[in-house]
């Protein structure tokens, strides 16, 4: 793509003019071409000073998510090798999906810069605005439906750590996998089998992250926050979702490896809640206790007067006493 190998020489030469000339010889295209992309460019939050004299320079990079930038920032082997970004969709799962059913590959990722109906679980929905970081993984991980079902929890325990190498922020998880900052949730997982339920060969794990925007733009009942809120500036959508794959990709491979107990306590040293009162909505039902620990599997452990039960994910909704047990 003309646009990227353009931005690919300006980085190179980064704060540097080059001249205009220069980049039409150099890629074989017209100079009315390259000013038409610069133009694209700046528009997708490239700082570019374009002088008629010395030519173009680059300034500052784009925060917003870009194909090339995303991919001069990763650093796994299989996630997010192949990628495909849209301005807007309606969710980046359903596009996954499709992929999956295509014979899209493993470690695919589909990205929206807005989602017109995001998905959240059991039908909900997820406001998708600007800004934040809507990504879907297609997986065709070597693992057992059980263990594929910690994938999940792993893509909680990614993001939390991306978020705390890149931030040095420290985020809870309220079991199964939300994530949340003084107990308003600033991202969302949402795991999904492609095709049959006993035979898991793909699994879509969607992430959405509340990242580059102001809390007013999501509906105000939600106990929401954004990490703009928190960090007080706009972050690079590009490393961080490149932060967030990198660390999927290696709990990806402990997991295929069988190894568990790491994810498991790395889980728990983050979860909302722990050792605390805490309630367990299972439809109607409610069932009170301690929250005591996740088992081996990834479902929750609570201690009830009837002893201990364990629920899995989906099953159940946990109510801890911070959030006003709702
Ligand atoms: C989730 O569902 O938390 C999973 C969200 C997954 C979203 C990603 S974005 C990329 C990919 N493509 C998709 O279409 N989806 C995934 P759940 O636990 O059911 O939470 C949904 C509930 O969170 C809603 O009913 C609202 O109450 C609340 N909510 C909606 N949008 C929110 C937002 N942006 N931030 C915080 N809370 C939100």
């Amino acid at each position: 793509m003309v646009r990227h190998d353009i931005l690919q020489l300006l980085a190179a030469h980064l704060q540097e003019y080059v001249s205009g000339e220069r980049i039409s010889q150099q890629l074989n295209v017209t100079r009315a071409a390259v000013w038409k992309q610069i133009k694209v460019l700046k528009e997708e939050g490239f700082e570019i000073e374009g002088q008629t004299k010395n030519g173009y320079r680059l300034l500052k990079m784009s925060l917003s998510l870009n194909e090339w930038a995303l991919k001069q920032a990763l650093t796994t082997t299989s996630l997010g090798r192949t990628i495909c970004l849209e301005d807007e969709l309606v969710s980046t799962n359903v596009r996954a999906k499709e992929l999956a059913r295509q014979g899209g590959v493993h470690g695919q990722i589909v990205l929206a810069k807005y989602q017109s109906l995001g998905q959240g679980r059991l039908q909900r929905q997820w406001e998708s605005p600007r800004g934040g970081l809507w990504m879907s993984v297609v997986l065709r991980p070597d693992l057992s439906l059980a263990d594929a079902s910690k994938l999940t929890l792993a893509a909680s325990v990614a993001i939390v750590d991306a978020l705390e190498e890149l931030f040095q922020l420290r985020i809870g998880i309220k079991w199964p996998n939300d994530l949340v900052f003084n107990g308003q949730k600033l991202a969302g997982i949402l795991g999904e089998v492609v095709g049959e339920w006993n035979a898991v060969q793909t699994l879509i794990l969607g992430m959405g992250i509340n990242v580059n925007f102001p809390r007013e733009r999501l509906s105000a009942p939600l106990k929401a926050t954004t990490l703009y809120e928190i960090l007080g500036y706009e972050v690079d959508l590009n490393i961080l979702a490149a932060a967030i794959l990198k660390h999927l990709e290696d709990k990806l491979i402990s997991l295929e490896k069988k190894e568990f107990e790491d994810l498991r306590l790395s889980w728990l040293a983050r979860a909302v809640g722990l050792g605390e009162d805490v309630r367990i909505l299972q439809g109607e039902q409610v069932l009170q206790g301690v929250f005591k620990g996740i088992s081996i599997d990834g479902a929750l452990i609570l201690e009830t007067k009837d002893g201990e039960k364990s629920f899995s994910a989906g099953e159940v909704q946990l109510r801890s006493k911070m959030s006003g047990y709702f």
